[in-house]
Parts: structure tokens; sequence; C-alpha cells
């Protein structure tokens, strides 16, 4: 495990397809730690699973000293805060947070890689990933190119307020 000492760029996928999608966004985004920039919110078509309803997906990034396994631990808490249930493997839920990337760091654990193996195949991640890090989308990536995924939303920047507020790893 690495533990830094300075802060790096952390990245954390959001998505939320059950109940009020918005607000769940929201409400996680005002929650997490060290947030520096959130990407516009998309609505995307579900892939995989079962038949669902789309879902609202987002992108953070942070400019943080947790480690990649506090950060899952800080993602976890802001699941359980939405009330996710774990049903169905790649079925529908409340919030979805997902460490995407962090810069310099590698984890192949279990139940933790990073970066996330999946990121550059879906364009759920990628789409809002080009308004917060569009240096790292594969070379030639369009963003404006993909059909059916359409921004709906902006999530106003959290405030000192929230951040006092705001989760740490434990929560
Ligand atoms: O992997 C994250 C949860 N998820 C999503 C998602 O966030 N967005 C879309 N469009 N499809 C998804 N399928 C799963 S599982």
């Amino acid at each position: 495990m690495t533990v830094a000492t300075t802060s790096r760029r952390a990245l954390l996928a959001l998505g939320s397809n059950l109940g009020d999608r918005r607000a769940h966004l929201e409400a996680a985004v005002r929650a997490l730690p060290d947030v520096v920039a959130v990407s516009g919110v998309y609505e995307t078509p579900p892939v995989g699973g079962p038949e669902q309803g789309p879902y609202l997906n987002c992108v953070v990034e942070l400019r943080t000293t947790l480690s990649a396994r506090q950060l899952l631990e800080v993602a976890r808490a802001r699941e359980r805060a939405a009330g996710r249930v774990r049903r169905e493997r790649w079925g529908p839920r409340t919030l979805d947070v997902d460490v995407l990337w962090i810069d310099g760091e590698t984890v192949d654990e279990p139940d933790l890689e990073v970066p996330h193996p999946r990121m550059f195949e879906r364009d759920f991640v990628l789409v809002p990933l080009a308004d917060v890090a569009a240096d790292l989308l594969p070379a030639g990536y369009d963003p404006a190119a993909v059909p059916d995924i359409v921004r709906v939303a902006d999530l106003a920047p959290a405030t000192p307020a929230d951040a006092e507020g705001g989760a740490g790893p434990g929560e």
C-alpha cells in the first residue's frame, strides 16, 4: 500500500439509477473529502446487468493524501448513506462510487483494482472524465461523438461549510 505524504490527484466515478438520482449524486459529492472539480452530470444508458433504467453519472476529482483503500472506504460509506442495498451484480442502485484512478498508484487486490479495470471501456465513465481529466482519455477518444449520452445538469461545487460536515474515511 502506498502512504501518500503529499496530495495527489484521485478520480472517482459516481452513478445512480434508483430513487432521486440527482439528489444521490449531489449528496455524495458534497460529502466527499478534498474535491477540487466535478464533471457535468450525464444521463447514460445502462451497461450490463438486468433490464434497468438509465443512470446519471459524473466524475469527481480529488486532491488527497488518502490511500486507495481509504478512498474505497469513503466510497462505501457514501453508498451506505444513500441506502444502497446489494441485491444482484450490476443491478440498479441508488449510488455507486468507484475509485477510478490515483496518480502514480496501482492496486491489484481482490476487492480493489486501481486504475479501475474497465474505466477506459465505458462511455459513461469516459464522457464525464473528459470534463475533469482529459489527459487520461484514450488517444483519439472524442466524447462529443458518443451517442445517447446527454449532459443534463451541473452540480454546485461544495462550499467550506459542506466540507466541515463531510465524511472522513472511517464514516
Ligand atoms: O459500474 C457502475 C454502475 N453501472 C453503471 C453506471 O454507472 N452507468 C451506466 N450507464 N451503466 C452502468 N452499469 C453499471 S453496473
